[in-house]
């Protein structure tokens, strides 16, 4: 096979959110499943993920914190970073947008823009806080919302109705910086991405992208309906600078979040390997030959699909583009919403307090939204936790190491058992195992869980069929040809689940004294333990949630209300 040199990243949190299991499951998890499956398969993998640091959010959140706001995004920069290694996810570097890197190559990107005839200057009426002595964006601007009389809708919205508003529409509005009322209406420049001019061109690119139905569908819409030019600039201080060398008249003005954000996929690359990003994210220095595969939530689909692409674009045609968009939908907690403000749903931080990585890890990727929404509960997980890790997997594995340690010891007699029966498990393995590593291939990740939940039903009711246990009492010859035969099974069981269950995975071939990278042809990889083989039992592999946890985990994070 090729080796091919792939991409991945998965969007960049933002920094002042601590992540739920929607966050995990709608990128971050994929896409480590996918990074570790494609580094399995021997390519060259970069796999790119940081922290989302700039915009209004952090500068207030810092504010209500009494810190400064560098000092405010290093610290959640820190527990994001921290609660990511707790679930294995295996970043090559996780970086952030706040870094110098990013300021470098935004103002770059933006000066080519401004060079190209595609940014403009242009004169806006902006609502200016006398008492602040600043203009306000938006979200600083807080008020009584004239739909539903909310008395703390911003300016850009009502989070209790969710109207999109107009600071205008607001009804004794405020600054949020300092309460004060003293706002007047004022002229100030900002910068505009002229989206209209960029159009045609990338339509044309969307025209030649391979991209899934909802993809397509999302990105067409965008561009059928026209796209209208956007303001990339704020009145903040915590963002990067607009580069006043071309912007002499935007001292004081910074960019919009969604501007550099996704440009920190490239100045991520930069923080950790200097000029070496250019492999990866221009085309005439080898980035042409590179599979380009990002992963995101549904609602980041229409900034991935057509607003980035833009920028890169009209910015200089070397940039690499996405080749591959993966979106996922949302995961609901128990029919609604996760909520941190409501203590409703459980958080990334608590969840691996409660379970093991890999049981999430399981679940969640089992139960990805690819499709519609899907819904949380601690009964499901419980449910698919102990029928199919303890049930299925965890029950083949113990069953067969401890009772051939009980029989003949922990070093292999025998040779695994090679009759018609086997030869026919191999060959239904065989078509398993091409399924699930084409599902995989193909970020199909429901289908891939369902061959893999197939693959191990197969170790079981072959051992149920064959029963040692009671075939020893008459040939223990066979008996244990049989166990050494599982014993093989389990080995590929293994190697198959290190993309989903890494931690598990390591444990088991651990105590199997064996390993592998992928299994391509089952019946080459059927004696890897054999004769002389030695082995340990491990004591457990899963244990089963009771009813009772399950009953006190939905106390616990509110489940019911
Ligand atoms: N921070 C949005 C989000 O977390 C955003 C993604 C940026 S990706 C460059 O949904
Ligand atoms: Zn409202």
């Amino acid at each position: 096979m090729t080796k091919e040199k792939v991409l991945i990243t998965s969007a960049l949190p933002y920094v002042n959110g601590l992540p739920h299991l929607g966050h995990l499951v709608g990128c971050l998890l994929p896409s480590d499943i996918y990074a570790r499956f494609n580094r399995l398969m021997g390519n060259e993998v970069l796999y790119i993920g940081g922290t989302d640091e700039h915009g209004t959010p952090s500068e207030l959140g810092a504010k209500k914190e009494g810190v400064d706001v560098y000092d405010y995004t290093t610290k959640y920069h820190n527990i994001h970073k921290d609660i990511y290694e707790k679930f294995n996810l295996s970043f090559d570097y996780f970086g952030r947008t706040s870094s110098k890197e990013n300021t470098e190559i935004t103002q770059e990107i933006a000066r080519e823009l401004f060079k190209n005839g595609y940014i403009e200057e242009r004169e806006v009426e902006q609502v200016f806080s006398v008492d602040d002595n600043m203009f306000l964006p938006d979200r600083y601007i807080v008020g009584t919302c004239p739909y539903c009389g909310a008395t703390n809708a911003r300016g850009d919205q009502c989070e209790s109705c969710t109207k999109v508003l107009d600071p205008k529409d607001l009804i004794d509005a405020r600054s949020a910086v300092s309460g004060s009322t003293n706002l007047e209406v004022r002229k100030t420049k900002h910068l505009y991405l002229k989206l209209s001019k960029l159009s045609d061109k990338v339509r044309s690119w969307v025209n030649t992208r391979k991209w899934n139905k909802l993809t397509l569908g999302i990105a067409n819409k965008w561009l059928d309906e026209g796209l209208s030019d956007r303001c990339i600039t704020r009145d903040l201080k915590w963002g990067i600078p607009v580069p006043t060398d071309v912007f002499p008249d935007m001292k004081d003005k910074v960019f919009y979040v969604w501007f550099d954000a996704p440009i920190g996929y490239i100045s991520i690359t930069k923080e950790l390997l200097g000029d070496g990003y250019k492999n990866w994210w221009l085309n005439s220095c080898g980035a042409d030959k590179v599979r380009y595969v990002e992963f995101m939530g549904k609602d980041n689909v229409p900034f991935h699909s057509v607003m980035f692409p833009a920028t890169l674009i009209g910015a200089n045609e070397d940039y690499k583009k996405v080749d591959t968009l993966k979106g996922l939908s949302y995961l609901n907690f128990n029919g609604g919403k996760f909520s941190k403000s409501a203590h409703r749903g459980i958080f990334a931080d608590s969840a691996i307090e409660e379970f093991p990585a890999d049981y999430w890890r399981y679940w969640l990727i089992k139960n990805a939204p690819e499709t519609d929404d899907t819904d949380f509960s601690f009964e499901r997980f419980a449910e698919e936790i102990n029928k199919d890790l303890n049930d299925v997997l965890g029950n083949f594995i113990l069953r067969v190491l401890k009772f051939y340690n009980s029989k003949f010891g922990n070093v292999l007699l025998h040779n695994p058992a090679n009759t018609e029966k086997e030869q026919a498990v191999i060959a239904e393995l065989q078509e398993r195992v091409n399924a699930y590593t084409q599902y995989l291939n193909d970020m199909e990740f429901r289908k891939a869980m369902a061959e893999l939940r197939a693959i191990w039903v197969l170790g079981n009711t072959y051992i149920d069929e064959m029963a040692p246990w009671s075939v020893f009492k008459t040939d223990s010859e066979k008996s244990g040809e049989i166990l050494a035969f599982a014993m093989n099974l389990m080995r590929i069981y293994m190697v198959l689940a290190k993309p989903i269950m890494p931690n598990v995975s390591e444990k088991i071939l651990g105590t199997l004294g064996t390993s592998g990278d992928w299994i391509f042809d089952v019946k080459e990889e059927m004696n890897a333990i054999s004769k002389g083989h030695k082995f340990e039992v491990p004591e457990t592999v899963f244990s089963k949630i009771s009813s009772d946890r399950v009953n006190e985990l939905n106390e616990k994070y509110n489940a019911k209300k």
